[in-house]
């Protein structure tokens, strides 16, 4: 591919990410050819990706792959990348529910599939983790409709909402709920739990880190001492949970939890892997509100309501509620389904001309 001729691509925000989408027969099929160009296309490998599309910050340096599928339980497949900023990484190890927002308004937008006159019901396959996720938009008239009135925290303003339902995200990467096979873990003295619905995270309180769990992003970036301490229960994390050596690697996430206080079930600070997410993911909301269903660390913090599956996950921006149906009888626990709504918007659509392309580092 030549760098002159340029490569289609559409920019989206998709829940409180940004990132790149493009259609998997408009990149190289070679996948080390591909991962080269999206780096020179993001500009990683600098801190303000000066020379791309990044935005100088893991949630702006993602990249989604959609395609046709040749699945029977699925329309489109999405395959989630993500870049790194100072260094000159792309990783396919973890998926991302918000860029997942805008894949089927992007589907619909480059004619992968049709739409509805009202709205689009879609079954995307999420490549990185095998599973299937049934994504509901407006497309009134047949076109993907971005505006409307539904907010989401960290996202100014209001947008058409995306209903996101997942099947399958026990074990995501790691093939198991709790890889480690246990709900608790001691770690540097730290009691975790390390799971995975959807996102591998480890969850452990914030009090066990010397934090109240409830600072500011700036206040807690500012500490090299807690991120140091998060670092290295993350790697020994990661290889409890087979992940091997995951200092190169975007996952595990390590969330912080106390007890909620804005009326949510619990509080959170999130790492992503090292540096503060301003919110949280989507599947790391999920796979952390199932830790505490599961009554893992943390559950005695939490606030749930009565009635069940709808966990107000409390971020340094705002809420993220998450529905999670747990099957708390089973031994591990079962998950039956999870989902969230979400917005999306297209910022972009274009051609784009990535320059002298290198190997990752
Ligand atoms: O957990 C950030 C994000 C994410 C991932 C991260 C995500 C998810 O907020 O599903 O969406 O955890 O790196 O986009």
């Amino acid at each position: 591919m030549n760098s002159s001729s340029g490569i289609r691509c559409m920019q989206m925000r998709g829940g409180t990410s940004r990132g790149l989408y493009f259609v998997a027969a408009d990149l190289p099929s070679d996948p080390a050819a591909r991962d080269a160009l999206l780096i020179a296309i993001m500009g990683s490998g600098h801190p303000l990706q000066i020379n791309g599309l990044g935005g100088g910050h893991p949630l702006t340096s993602k990249v989604a792959v959609v395609c046709p599928s040749q699945r029977d339980d699925a329309d489109i497949e999405y395959l989630f990348l993500q870049l790194g900023v100072e260094a000159a990484t792309i990783t396919d190890q973890q998926n991302c529910g918000n860029i997942l927002a805008g894949v089927g308004p992007f589907a619909v937008e480059r004619g992968l599939i049709e739409a509805g006159p009202e709205q689009t019901t879609t079954r995307i396959a999420m490549v990185n983790s095998g599973g299937v996720v049934t994504a509901t938009f407006a497309t009134p008239g047949g076109r993907p409709c971005y505006d409307g009135t539904t907010a989401i925290d960290g996202v100014p303003g209001t947008a058409a909402p995306i209903l996101l339902r997942f099947a399958d995200t026990a074990g995501s990467t790691t093939g198991q709920l709790l890889p480690t096979g246990s709900l608790c873990d001691l770690i540097d003295g730290v009691q975790v739990t390390c799971i995975d619905n959807g996102m591998p995270v480890v969850v452990a309180r914030a009090a066990d880190f010397g934090i109240s769990g409830y600072e500011p992003v700036p206040e807690l970036a500012a500490s090299k001492d807690l991120t140091d301490r998060v670092q290295s229960v993350r790697l020994q994390a990661g290889k409890l949970m087979g992940l091997g050596d995951v200092s190169d690697l975007s996952i595990p996430k390590t969330t912080l939890v106390s007890a909620p206080r804005a009326g949510g079930v619990i509080c959170t600070r999130t790492f992503i892997p090292v540096r503060l997410h301003t919110s949280i993911g989507v599947l790391g909301a999920v796979t952390v509100a199932t830790a505490l269903l599961a009554n893992g660390i943390g559950a005695e913090l939490a606030s749930f309501p009565p009635d069940g599956h709808v966990v107000d996950v409390e971020h340094p921006t705002g809420h993220l509620e998450v529905e999670v149906d747990l099957d708390t009888s089973a031994s591990p626990p079962r998950v039956r389904s999870a989902g969230v709504i979400r917005t999306a918007r297209k910022l972009f659509d274009g051609t784009v001309f990535p320059g002298a392309t290198r190997p990752p580092n």
